[in-house]
């Protein structure tokens, strides 16, 4: 048996010889395979004389199982080394530090957006959301502009060119139109904010052409200001975290609410430190009033039946109020220096829950 003997030991070689798992399968199929090596001296049985035949096949199984075995032994080796050189190769250090530390953050606006937004969601309100480019009538006719309101004109409103049959679009310059549309498309009673952002041909120390507004609109029928009051309190003392929170109506007009009033809360100033609550300053917040009638029938509402107070305010404002922004110019400058002071965590989102800021 000296030749199958042989075939062992050079089959045996070749195994030992195989260096990864492919070269280990190519020997496989060349000695155990359909067409290999030793699957071929089985076919010679056939050939053999009847009493060859049994001692011969025994041999020849003897060695395919030697080789089968050497085989496993060796497929276990080789795939216990590719593991560990894996295994080596991925490794993570957990202990290491972050290799850098993360860049960017939250702006001051999106921050304070996202506060006022989850005060007023646990109050009940929904959120609001409609195009940045509008229509005359969205944004100025349903809200009872006059026909010739100075805000109307160019130097307040970023107009586009007029399209073919001479309609014009704009940038609107309130989140008003948001409020329109969803009283056009639903049915009251409305409990909403629109946040976003808002445009003005308007540049200066105190003023941004674009800049973020927040605006809120109850419509029930037995709305009134007394609800407004209690609304915008309750936001104040929440967003600024203070209980004793004392407020001001003044007289003021705007063409959409009738009473129209701006809201100052009481304040004080300590080394340049604003301070809400206490005091003897007055610090202006925001603009209110009752929804005018006129604003409700272009909507479709039945001012007879349904009333509404609205209010809305600058993001940005209470954004460098809240957190101590010094220069408005450097909310919109990009500068990533200025992010890396004033910027908030991206992973905690505000909650009134949990804390705001
Ligand atoms: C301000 C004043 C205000 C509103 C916005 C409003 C919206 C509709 C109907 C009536 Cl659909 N009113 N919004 C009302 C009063 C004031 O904003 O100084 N914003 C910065």
């Amino acid at each position: 048996m000296t030749a199958y003997t042989d075939l062992q030991h050079e089959i045996e070689a070749e195994i030992k010889a195989a260096a990864d798992l492919s070269a280990l399968d190519a020997v496989r199929v060349s000695a155990l395979g359909k067409t290999g090596r030793i699957s071929g001296l089985l076919k010679t049985l056939g050939s053999l004389p009847p009493e060859e035949r049994k001692s011969t096949g025994a041999a020849i199984n003897a060695v395919r199982d030697a080789v089968t075995t050497v085989l496993e032994a060796r497929k276990a080796e080789l795939e216990a080394a590719h593991l560990a050189q894996r295994l080596e190769k991925e490794r993570v250090d957990l202990s290491l530090p972050a290799a850098r530390r993360p860049r960017g953050g939250v702006h001051p606006t999106m921050q304070v957006m996202d506060e006022i937004v989850a005060i007023f969601a646990e109050m009940g309100f929904a959120v609001a959301e409609g195009p940045d480019i509008e229509d005359d009538f969205h944004n100025f006719t349903a809200l009872n502009f006059p026909e010739k309101h100075p805000a109307r004109e160019m130097h307040d409103t970023f107009f586009f060119n007029p399209d073919e049959n001479g309609v014009r679009k704009l940038l609107r310059t309130h989140t008003s139109p948001v409020q329109i549309r969803t009283m056009v498309a639903g049915k009251p009673p409305f409990r909403l904010i629109a946040p976003g952002r808002v445009f003005r041909c308007d540049s200066d120390q105190t003023h941004t052409p674009m800049f973020h507004q927040v605006e809120g609109l109850v419509i029930d029928k037995g709305a009134h200001m007394g609800q407004l009051k209690w609304v915008l309190e309750t936001f104040i003392s929440r967003f600024f975290e203070t209980d004793s929170v004392t407020t001001q109506f003044r007289p003021h007009h705007f063409p959409f609410t009738e009473p129209s009033a701006e809201m100052d809360v009481r304040c004080s100033w300590e080394k340049g430190e604003l301070k809400v609550g206490t005091g003897e300053s007055w610090l202006e917040i925001l603009g209110c009033g009752m929804v005018h009638p006129n604003v409700l029938k272009a909507c479709g509402i039945d001012p007879d039946e349904y009333q509404g107070f609205a209010w809305g305010m600058g993001v940005d404002r209470l954004a460098m109020l809240k957190y101590g922004v010094p220069d408005l110019r450097d909310m919109f400058a990009a500068d990533t220096r200025w992010l890396a002071h004033y910027g908030f965590s991206g992973f905690v989102a505000p909650n009134p829950a949990s804390g705001l800021s």
